[in-house]
């Protein structure tokens, strides 16, 4: 048994388990109606209800003394003091330096960073004020109308979801398009639709070595020297984000046009830095540096607040519940806002590269279960497809609901339908259906007899299924970055109580890795193949047949 599942702690959370297993939260709701006040917390404009979760007042204690045992303080402290937690890469993960907006100094190595992060900032107000305004125009004179962000991952998934996010804040003389497969039809379909003399790129890649986005970059810069007929246009047309500035360089990125950052800024951490290029042009400087704001206050509440009041701290602790208590594999999310689309997507990796490590911190193999499966879709499609199988289905699958109060697009009913829905979801998944209430309703329908039981089973919803609910005033740049750093922080708690390296991603350098290797076996038929039978016939019917 490990360190952890041997600790007091764990061994207390099983045997509370074992009683709480059984109890039916409607249940829970009866007893007490003053369930939603002790298990509901207020931040800013944001609500959390996490009453309809499979807990009660010792499960919470219960939670907060294993994180506790874990040195959550600790560690909070460790990662915004800029200490190196991401030890397999000698590095600090300070991406709370980059929204704070304190005014007192980070050190990394005994250096102060900030004035570097303010003095990027400040290159970014100056780039994105100069497209926005029409200073900086493209080659022939005239003014740059789309946006093409080029990355992958992290240089990707963070500034496309907060774009979409932002819709209603961006200029309407701007669209912001992401390309970042490195299948050619991502490029060639983007590319279709834009007019080379009012197009900007931006080459977003922390390492500036990443095949997918390099070989994109050098694309988009052949299409756009042949449509302009000049090299000479890229200096205008071409802009960099990057640690590499070497590499930036090298591309014939013009120095003007290229935004630094370090590497202490994990890449699916990132969008916060120069990584956010794209968000500043779309909505302007002011609207980034609000959503840094929304971030920072969280990171303000996150390290002051007590934990058992700490919402990151709660949403951590409850995944690590029904994750290694309940043995739930997945965890949903459901944003009943359309602008959120791509919030799934960005959580996905945050959460699923952050946390989905085998060994612990010293290199042993753990013997409990870590990051989990993380997914979801927008409401109210969802419950049109996959929710069936939250309500009916085996699984335990605990869900996130997020919703604005008030509405970017406020159209007649919708709002309140679309929010009618969620609260309705959260409600049904909580309650369940009992076979008597079943039964009544059948009746009432005029079944009986055998028809009415054999119909009985299938009409009939367990319950007791957990959501929490995240309400807020509107989706607006603060709000979203608030949100995205309570997820951040619920990852974080979470490595922190299993005793993993959030911050790495060796996963992801093996995949980096290997396609290079099979790359030229492609093209060279003469080439021996070193692979087993299966990659080797793969290897083979391609060399065939293309
Ligand atoms: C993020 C990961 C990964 C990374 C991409 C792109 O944490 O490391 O998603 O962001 O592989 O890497 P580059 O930014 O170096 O191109």
């Amino acid at each position: 048994m490990s360190k952890l599942t041997s600790s007091p702690a764990w061994q207390a959370l099983k045997a509370h388990h074992a009683a709480i297993e059984p109890v039916q939260m409607r249940r829970m709701f009866q007893d007490d109606p003053a369930r939603f006040g002790k298990f509901s917390l207020q931040l800013g404009e944001l609500l959390l209800d996490y009453s309809k979760n499979r807990i009660n007042g010792e499960t919470i204690k219960l939670l907060v003394a294993l994180a506790e045992q874990a040195g959550l303080p600790a560690c909070i402290g460790r990662m915004f003091g800029g200490k190196k937690i991401n030890f397999t890469e000698r590095r600090a993960a300070l991406h709370t330096a980059l929204r704070n907006r304190s005014g007192h100094p980070v050190y990394v190595d005994g250096k102060d960073v900030m004035p570097e992060v303010r003095r990027i900032l400040e290159l970014m107000r100056r780039f994105s004020d100069a497209v926005r305004n029409g200073r900086h125009v493209g080659h022939t004179g005239k003014d740059i109308c789309d946006i093409v962000n080029i990355g992958i991952g992290g240089s990707d998934l963070g500034p496309l979801m907060a774009c979409e996010a932002l819709k209603p804040y961006a200029s309407p003389k701007l669209s912001a398009h992401f390309v970042s497969n490195v299948d050619g039809a991502h490029l060639a379909e983007t590319l279709k639709k834009l007019d080379a003399e009012t197009t900007l790129f931006i080459i977003s890649s922390k390492t500036f070595t990443t095949q997918e986005t390099l070989t994109n970059a050098r694309s988009a810069r052949a299409w756009l020297v042949e449509k302009l007929g000049d090299e000479q246009a890229v200096a205008k047309h071409f802009a960099a984000v990057s640690t590499n500035l070497d590499a930036t360089a090298q591309f014939g990125i013009h120095p003007e046009n290229v935004f630094g950052f370090w590497d202490w800024v994990g890449g699916r951490y990132s969008l916060w830095s120069a990584i956010g290029l794209p968000i500043a042009l779309y909505v302007g400087m002011d609207r980034f540096e609000e959503l840094l704001g929304g971030a920072c206050a969280v990171d303000e509440h996150f390290r002051s607040a007590p934990l058992e009041k700490n919402i990151p701290v709660l949403l951590g602790l409850l995944g690590v519940w029904y994750g290694n208590f309940f043995g739930a594999c997945s965890n949903a999310v459901f944003p009943y806002d359309q602008s959120l689309h791509r919030f799934p997507a960005y959580l996905q990796q945050l959460e699923m590269e952050s946390n989905g490590k085998r060994v612990d911190r010293d290199g042993n193999t753990v013997d409990y279960d870590t990051g989990m499966v993380m997914w979801g879709e927008p409401g109210t499609n969802g419950q049109h497809a996959f929710y069936q199988l939250l309500h009916q289905g085996t699984r335990l699958i605990p869900a996130d609901f997020l919703a604005p109060l008030h509405s970017h697009n406020p159209a007649g009913e919708h709002h309140a339908i679309l929010l009618a829905n969620c609260f309705a979801q959260s409600e049904a998944l909580m309650l369940g259906k009992t076979a008597e209430e079943a039964r009544a309703e059948l009746a009432a329908q005029g079944l009986h007899g055998e028809a009415l039981e054999t119909l009985l089973p299938h009409k009939v919803f367990p319950g007791n299924r957990p959501t929490n609910t995240l309400l807020f005033d509107r989706l607006d740049p603060h709000t979203l970055g608030m949100l995205i750093a309570l997820y951040e922080h619920k990852v974080f708690v979470q490595g922190v109580v299993w005793n993993i390296n959030s911050f790495d991603q060796w996963g992801v350098e093996l995949g980096k890795q290997l396609a290079g290797k099979i790359l030229p076996e492609l093209s060279d038929a003469a080439m021996a193949s070193k692979h087993d039978a299966s990659t080797g016939g793969l290897i083979d019917h391609f060399r065939k047949h293309v």
